[in-house]
């Protein structure tokens, strides 16, 4: 262990290089939420530096809220990540999916615009090149927490007044009769890019799941084409197997 936070920075304040070798510990999932960390006194004998640099380090962490103490107990990983099981049969919105686990949904609009679909989406979208889609780059997080980002295309035709400005698109698509029954999706392993990290609370190179689905109104034309990525450490994607013919 004192070997990996020696080595993680090499420059900058020793305080700041523990710091970032303790968070690049958790973000690992070395370290995982509720662990408790070594007492001030028994991390700098074991790491052979002055006291004062692992309170600093600790400080700066319970501040960031990545540490958090507990009276009288000592200081321990924050509890953030809550990892979750997903059902890869169901068909079903980030926030309806959120609501029924009793979390918060929400959806921070990175980019939004309207435009012709490229050849690609107008394909998957069974659209002419001259209809219009909204294009449609979200953060969505749970209680605050980001866990997915994600860019939906959906022809224009399907949206009502919303246009699928605020909350969520199945709800708007709902709204406007034009529900989602049908989906096919396909989760590939991929590594986050540093902006897609950094937007996902994460480190650069950490993994995620690409999940591109095509959904299906009841007539069977296509109504949405999105691309998420999410968290690796958030998401366990569960299904029922049965013994094939
Ligand atoms: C989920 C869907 C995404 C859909 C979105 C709608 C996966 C992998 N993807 O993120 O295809 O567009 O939910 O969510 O589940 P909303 O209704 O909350 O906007």
């Amino acid at each position: 262990e004192s070997r990996g936070l020696r080595d993680t920075q090499r420059s900058g304040p020793l305080y700041k290089r523990l710091a970032a070798a303790l968070t690049g510990l958790i973000q690992e999932g070395l370290l995982k939420p509720g662990t408790a960390l070594p007492s001030e006194r028994d991390l700098s004998e074991s790491l052979q530096i002055g006291r004062v640099t692992v309170r600093t380090a600790y400080r700066d962490l319970l501040n960031a809220g990545t540490l958090e103490s507990r009276h009288g107990s000592g200081t321990f990983v924050s509890g953030s990540v809550q990892r979750m099981e997903q059902s890869l049969w169901r068909l079903s919105s980030f926030s309806a999916d959120m609501r029924s686990r009793g979390r918060v949904p929400a959806a921070k609009i990175l980019s939004r615009t309207i435009a012709t679909p490229s050849p690609e989406e107008a394909f998957l979208l069974g659209l002419g090149l001259d209809e219009q889609v909204l294009r449609l780059d979200r953060l969505r997080l749970a209680d605050g927490q980001p866990l997915a980002i994600e860019r939906s295309v959906v022809p224009l035709k399907f949206l009502g007044a919303s246009q699928g400005n605020e909350g969520s698109l199945y709800d708007a698509l709902a709204a406007s009769g034009n529900r989602p029954v049908r989906a096919v999706q396909r989760l590939t392993a991929v590594i986050l890019d540093r902006s897609s990290a950094a937007a996902l609370e994460v480190k650069a190179g950490a993994p995620a799941l690409l999940i591109e689905r095509v959904s299906r109104l009841d007539d069977e034309r296509p109504v949405e084409y999105t691309r998420s990525h999410y968290r690796g450490d958030a998401y366990d994607f569960v299904a029922e197997l049965r013994i094939g013919e």
